[in-house]
């Protein structure tokens, strides 16, 4: 069992099932082995003053670390991540480690500012040429951007038998994108598209059935909660 200073640490993790960034903590807590209790927060509603109090911002994730306030699903992971040191990420205390650290880094900035937006871009259009469209740019932008990182992926990232800090952070979207696409909340060329990519599509499959990304995850209530939440974000951009 993971320890700080030998002690077990106490973490209460604030979250929600449906919820992408909070599927991150989940799967950083799983992967290093840490015990924790959740607390599951209702998005559906305003958040009640006590959350607010935990996290002034009223998003998930959240923890409680000891009995210190951490939230952002970035910074989350980066802090379980760096507090207890695993297959997941290397210590920064070499040259070595601190550039397979700047590697995943990489990786992870990628995802984020070139291909990180278009899900939701492409189930926000209502026009069906739009979304085929943007469903290409997305292809285009994996091929070109993702798949050269994903060159030795064996099967996770950067030759790495077990899951890494990258796939942390990306795994929930990688899942949502296939989901997405299976229950037609995405066009179907998005799935076709990234299986024609030989390094992401393996990849990606053994990211998606990975016990640490599976285990809190519901796919229909994800996508029904997801296309509530497309509808209404639709309905405001609207009014
Ligand atoms: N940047 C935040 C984003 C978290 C976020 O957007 N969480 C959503 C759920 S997926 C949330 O709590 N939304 C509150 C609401 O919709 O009222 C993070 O990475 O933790």
């Amino acid at each position: 069992m993971a320890a700080v200073n030998g002690n077990t640490p106490k973490i209460t993790l604030y979250t929600n099932h449906v919820c992408p960034y909070a599927h991150r903590a989940h799967i950083v807590i799983k992967e290093l082995g840490l015990p924790y209790e959740e607390v599951i927060i209702d998005l559906t509603k305003p958040r009640e003053p006590w959350y607010l109090e935990v996290n002034p911002r009223g998003l998930v994730p959240s923890i409680n670390f000891n009995g210190e306030i951490i939230t952002e699903s970035a910074i989350v992971s980066q802090f379980l991540a760096d507090a207890y040191p695993s297959h997941l990420l290397p210590p920064s205390d070499s040259v070595d480690n601190a550039l397979k650290r700047a590697r995943i880094n990489f990786f992870v900035d990628t995802w984020a500012t070139k291909a990180g937006s278009f899900w939701f871009k492409i189930a926000a259009e209502d026009s069906q040429e739009e979304k085929e469209k943007l469903s290409q740019e997305l292809i285009n932008v994996v091929n070109k951007e993702i798949e050269p990182l994903l060159n030795d992926a064996a099967p996770f990232f950067g030759g790495s038998a077990k899951l890494t800090f990258a796939e942390v952070i990306i795994a929930p979207f990688v899942l949502r994108l296939y989901a997405f696409t299976k229950h037609g909340l995405l066009p179907k060329s998005v799935s076709d598209g990234l299986n024609g990519l030989p390094n992401f599509s393996k990849w990606a499959a053994e990211v998606v059935k990975h016990d640490s990304v599976t285990y809190i995850w519901d796919e229909e209530r994800t996508v029904e909660s997801s296309k509530k939440k497309f509808a209404s974000l639709k309905a405001q951009a609207k009014a």
